[in-house]
This record gives structure tokens, C-alpha cells and sequence, in this order.
């Protein structure tokens, strides 16, 4: 399958919208793809096939004792089960669709193939009563997660995402792990999801009121006093940026997107936009001592107000030994780039007034954006350029990229991301190299809203 022709099939797919109606290439060619993906997943030496059962259906949400609303999870539960595997395992997943509409998954952060990536780019909507089987090799360690990449807006604020945990053979030992996975719902008076719409929510994305941990509204979690435990975060909110806080309290940042950084940094606080994960270190406290997770006040910029919002609370119980041991060094990560780089392209975030919309979000001035292909092996460095008046949370699917510059200053570490701030007026600076792993792939804001409008970019990685 040369370039040439995998990039003319899929160029007319370029304008495929959140729900609009999908307009495939040559499906022979999408198929080819997949098959081909498919029978290259195979385990490494010590791996093993991981194989998931997903149900994609209606449920009756409990979201706090007593308040029962009608959701949409996987496999009866919101957040979906978590899925966990080893580096160089394979993983099979059968997606069902009871839903009363099409959709898809996107495996968020994973390096799979981009047949597999989940997106209506590369495969043909899974229509209700279908299943449809991913399965690809799973080759790094960290903190991901899965959620639909059809009609975003409503498929994940009413409760489609999971938690996708790899394991390495490195990894520190901590006295437990929890994943937490947080969102908000905007419910109505019923005690319902709220239908979508508004203006204010059209630029804003939505943010509901009702913040959840877990599927739950602020629940409370009983932790042992004198241990260090593992939180593996994922911000699955629409739009909700989280400045996470833990009473003021310092924990230990041991991971980002992209799994382990170098070494762990202490902080008080740490931001995650949609879609953004961090592995943290948390604890040891007192016997006794109950602890606000919350997130801090943080303006993007809305026409919304911010203000301090409570998650969870820790309620700290009888003391227990710990184990836990963090080393000084977690992993080496080698830079993209060192020294002085030019940009190889612009990508500007940007704004259009609109009569019907009032605005639209845009990618070099157009709605889903046509950009120029990559090579594979060619290092690619990105000026991320924000035009607007308020932050947009990058995303850039199946790669992993280094940030090199923040609004001209270097990050105060190294990381792997695949999902990064962009402040208002701002630049980021990112670096990666595409690997070999040709096909059709994507970037967007990932405040789905903003998705959902335009914000977002398509390009081809062609083979070297
Ligand atoms: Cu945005």
C-alpha cells in the first residue's frame, strides 16, 4: 500500500464531523488496514493476550447514595472497568454497541497502529447491535485511558470512558494504587444529565456542577495512616481543568501522559486538562485527619467564574507499616532535541465569528483542518500557537512529544505528553518523531466542544 494512494483514499474523509454524517474513503483500503493491523499484534517473549469483553449500554447511574440518574457506561458501570496489562502484552477488546447510536473508541495516549486508533478516519462506525474487535501490542508503560471518538459531547459526559493501566517491569513500590478518574455532570432538576446546548457552553465547554470521582459525587477515601499510595489521575472531564490539590499538602509527581518521568518532583499542586493523566505520590498522614481533594480556582479564561471545588475526601484510618520505597531515579528519557531548533510548522488555535454559532474554533483558520503529511523517522517540532483569549488543552493522537518551551521558557522537567496547555496568547513548543506506524492520524483541543466545532487538525504519517 503506497503513501500516495492511502492519502488520496482518506483525503475525502477530511471532513467528517463529530456526528454529522461519515464519508469514508475506499473501505477496502480501511480494511486492508485493519487486517493487517490486527494479525501484527502479537505478544513480545513474555506477554500474554489480554482479552476485555465491552458493552456499551444505558444504565441506572447511582452517583451518590440515593441520586439516580440515567447514564451510558461500559459494561454497566461508569467509570467502565479498568484495563490492566503488562508491557508487550496484546490486547483484544470486543466492543458491543447498545447503544441506540453509532460509535467508536479511542485508546487514548497508546502507540497502536492507526487502523486501530479508534477514530471514524480509520474504521467504519460501530452501528448499534454491532461488534467490532481491537486488538493491538501494548508497548509502554503508564497511565491511559479509552473513551468514544464519535458525538464526544454526549457519549463521554454521560459516563463512556475507562481507565487503561500498563504496568513495566521497573515500577516503584508503593503501599497501594488507586485510579482515580474524574469528571463532572451537568444534571438538571430531575436529577438528569442536562440536555446540551447554549451559547455559553458552545464557547465555554460544559461544566456541570456535580464533580465525580469514580462515577461518584465527592465520595469519601479511607487511606491508612503512615503509607504512601499510588494515584493514578485521569481528568476525563468535557472541558473542566483541574489544579489539583490535596489540603495544600506536598505529594510526589512520579508520572505524566507518557508514563514514568526521570525522577520525582514535589509539588503542591499540579494542573490536568482534559484528557491529561498524572501518577502522584500521596502521603503518609495522621490517624485521624480528614483531607480536602480538591480543585483549586483556575481562570481559563470563561465567561463561567472559577472558583475552588471540592473532589473527595481522605479520611485517614488506623496507622499500617509501609514499604514504600520512590528511588531518586525512575527512568531515563532521552531528549528530542537538544540545543537551538526552528519550528518544522505552526499549528494555530484559533477563532471564527460565526453568524449560526457566534463563534467557531478553528485550526489555521479552518474547521478540521487539512495538514501536511509526515514522514516517518523525520523529527517533527511544533509551534502550537494560541490565537484565542482562553487555554485549549492539546492533543495529539498515537505519539508521544516532548515539550521543549512553554511561552519561550523551558519545562521545569522532562516528560512524555500527548496532551499539553496551551495558555491564551500562548506557545508550546513540542518535539517527536513519528515512528513506523503510517496512516491517518489527528490532533485536537480536547475540550470536546471545541473538538466538536473544528478545533482539530488531520494529517498523514507516510512511510520514509
Ligand atoms: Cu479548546
Amino acid at each position: 500500500m503506497s503513501g500516495e494512494s492511502h492519502h488520496h483514499d482518506h483525503g475525502k474523509a477530511q471532513h467528517t464531523h463529530g456526528h454529522g454524517p461519515v464519508v469514508h474513503g475506499a473501505s477496502g483500503d480501511t480494511l486492508a488496514a485493519y487486517k493487517q493491523a490486527y494479525e501484527a499484534a502479537v505478544p513480545h517473549a513474555d506477554g500474554s493476550v489480554v482479552e476485555v469483553e465491552l458493552e456499551a449500554r444505558e444504565i441506572d447511574w447511582e452517583l451518590a447514595p440515593g441520586v439516580r440518574t440515567t447514564g451510558w457506561g461500559f459494561n454497566g458501570q461508569i467509570p467502565g472497568p479498568v484495563i490492566e496489562a503488562r508491557v508487550g502484552d496484546v490486547l483484544e477488546v470486543r466492543l458491543t454497541n447498545r447503544l441506540h447510536e453509532p460509535t467508536v473508541i479511542h485508546w487514548h495516549g497508546l502507540r497502536v497502529p492507526a487502523a486501530m486508533d479508534g477514530t471514524d478516519m480509520v474504521q467504519h462506525p460501530i452501528a448499534p447491535g454491532e461488534t467490532f474487535t481491537y486488538r493491538f501490542t501494548l508497548p509502554d508503560a503508564g497511565t491511559f485511558w479509552y473513551h468514544p471518538h464519535m458525538n464526544e459531547t454526549v457519549q463521554l459526559e454521560r459516563g463512556l470512558y475507562g481507565a487503561l493501566i500498563v504496568r513495566g517491569p521497573n515500577e516503584p513500590v508503593l503501599d497501594a494504587e488507586r485510579v482515580l478518574v474524574l469528571d463532572d455532570v451537568k444534571l438538571d432538576r430531575k436529577g438528569q444529565i442536562k440536555a446540551l446546548g447554549g451559547l455559553i457552553e458552545r464557547h465555554d465547554g460544559r461544566q456541570g456542577g456535580t464533580r465525580l470521582v469514580n462515577g461518584k459525587a465527592e465520595p469519601t477515601l479511607p487511606m491508612a495512616a503512615g503509607q504512601i499510595e499510588r494515584w493514578r489521575i485521569i481528568n476525563a472531564s468535557s472541558a473542566r481543568y483541574v489544579r489539583l490539590s490535596i489540603g495544600g499538602r506536598p505529594f510526589t509527581i512520579l508520572g505524566t501522559d507518557g508514563g514514568l518521568i526521570e525522577a520525582p518532583v514535589r509539588v503542591s499542586e499540579v494542573l490536568l486538562t482534559p484528557a491529561d493523566r498524572v501518577d502522584i505520590a500521596v502521603g503518609p498522614f495522621t490517624e485521624g485527619e480528614t483531607i480536602a481533594v480538591e480543585a483549586l480556582k483556575y481562570n481559563r479564561m470563561t465567561v463561567a467564574r472559577a472558583k475552588n471545588e471540592s473532589f473527595a475526601t481522605i479520611r485517614v484510618g488506623p496507622t499500617a507499616p509501609s514499604r514504600a520505597v520512590i528511588p531518586p531515579t525512575l527512568r531515563r528519557i532521552e531528549p528530542l532535541v537538544s540545543g537551538p531548533v526552528s519550528p518544522t510548522r505552526e499549528i494555530h488555535l484559533g477563532v471564527k465569528p460565526s453568524l449560526r454559532h457566534g463563534v467557531n474554533f478553528v485550526v489555521n483558520k479552518e474547521p478540521h483542518h487539512r495538514d501536511k503529511p509526515v514522514k516517518v523517522g523525520e523529527l517533527q517540532v511544533w509551534d502550537v500557537i494560541n490565537d484565542t483569549m482562553m487555554d485549549h488543552p492539546f492533543h495529539l493522537h498515537g505519539f508521544f512529544f516532548q515539550v521543549l518551551e512553554v511561552n519561550g521558557e523551558a519545562p521545569a522537567f522532562r516528560s512524555w505528553e500527548d496532551t499539553i496547555n496551551v495558555l491564551p496568547r500562548g506557545r508550546v513548543r513540542i518535539a517527536w518523531v513519528p515512528d513506523d506506524r503510517p496512516g491517518e492520524w489527528m490532533y485536537h483541543c480536547h475540550i470536546l466542544e471545541h473538538h466538536e466545532q473544528g478545533m482539530m487538525g488531520h494529517f498523514e504519517v507516510v512511510p520514509a
